[in-house]
């Protein structure tokens, strides 16, 4: 029988692994669930970043310094946009521009996000089937000291400089999970799910946070297995370790499989937070160590190969 595998992902810490995964899996073999709650509207267009910068890099087409945007963009609009004194805290690439023009066109025609993600990404080549975690519209909003950001407020124009307090997912109750998503998790045949290293808070959260998805998650037929985003106490990119403190809590990997307890079974951590392993695993979490720091791709190959190793191993036990 062929293996099936979900992996969940938020933005560029997660990419990297999922495209660790592409290159070891194929497309019957493993789907996409990605957090749109970071989508908005800017100058009059729908942004999707995790979606693109997902897309961008299964295809080969990522910026590899920034992890987001295209290679070889040119910036032409973004340099008028700032002659005329416009907006121009959140950029966006000649290339890039071409895909939220699209989105925007066809989500005003009524096609939902799933076609338009999935059909997007058969231009690009990527034939893994990808799940925007919701066709509705769900924006995170940052608690902070300034009051509630949205978040590509906080993120980009703000730098993640303001003090964090929490999170609000607003739309996130009347948000319907992807039935492409609950389907996957509802298949007695699934071999594993994995939780690529994104923020827990705010690419991973509004996921969990939607209708029936911890549920889903609790009682899914596979092991569950997420891969820490923080390393000897840091986030390799991106607030995590950030918010961790601002929210009171070690920025740690272990803060980070306790956020998760309640559903996963399995949690990667790197080989130099080891003496993590004990306290982790007293969650009734099982623990493996691994290079989780992904600089080349075979960093992100190795990873991969990890993870689906561990998901077995869980399967057998
Ligand atoms: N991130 C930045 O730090 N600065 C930007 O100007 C920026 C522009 C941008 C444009 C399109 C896109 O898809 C992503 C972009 N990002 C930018 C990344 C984005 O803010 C983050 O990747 C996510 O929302 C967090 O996961």
């Amino acid at each position: 029988m062929t293996k099936k595998y979900l992996a969940i992902t938020g933005g560029v810490g997660g990419a990297k692994l999922a495209l660790g995964l592409s290159k070891l899996l194929t497309p019957q073999q493993l789907d996409f669930a990605v957090n749109t709650a970071d989508d908005f509207v800017h100058l009059g267009m729908n942004i999707s970043p995790d979606i693109d910068t997902l897309m961008y890099t299964l295809s080969g087409e990522s910026n590899a310094e920034q992890g987001w945007g295209r290679r070889n963009e040119t910036w032409q609009f973004m340099d008028a946009l700032k002659q005329l004194g416009e907006d121009s805290w959140f950029n966006l690439g000649d290339k890039d521009l071409s895909i939220h023009i699209t989105r925007t066109q066809k989500l005003k025609a009524g096609q939902n996000l799933t076609d338009i993600t999935q059909n997007l990404y058969r231009q690009f080549a990527v034939n893994f089937p990808v799940w925007p975690m919701t066709n509705d519209s769900v924006s995170t909003f940052v608690e902070t000291e300034n009051g509630d950001l949205p978040f590509q407020d906080y993120f980009v124009k703000q730098q993640c400089a303001p003090r964090v307090s929490g999170f609000k997912f607003k739309g996130i109750k009347s948000a319907k999970l992807n039935p492409g998503i609950r389907k996957l998790l509802l298949d007695p045949d699934l071999t594993g799910v994995v939780l690529c290293p994104s923020n827990p808070y705010v690419s991973v959260d509004p996921m969990l946070a939607l209708p029936e998805m911890r549920t889903l998650l609790k009682t899914c037929a596979a092991p569950v297995v997420a891969i820490t985003p923080i390393i000897s106490g840091q986030a390799i990119k991106g607030p995590t370790a950030k918010m961790m403190q601002e929210l009171a809590m070690p920025s740690t990997a272990h803060t980070v499989a306790r956020h998760y307890s309640d559903f996963l079974d399995g949690f990667v951590l790197d080989s130099g937070d080891i003496k993590l392993s004990s306290t982790i695993e007293e969650l009734n979490i099982s623990t493996v160590t691994a290079q989780t720091l992904m600089v080349t791709l075979q960093d992100r190959i190795q990873l991969a190969k990890a993870t689906l190793d561990f998901i077995h191993k869980l399967r057998r036990s």
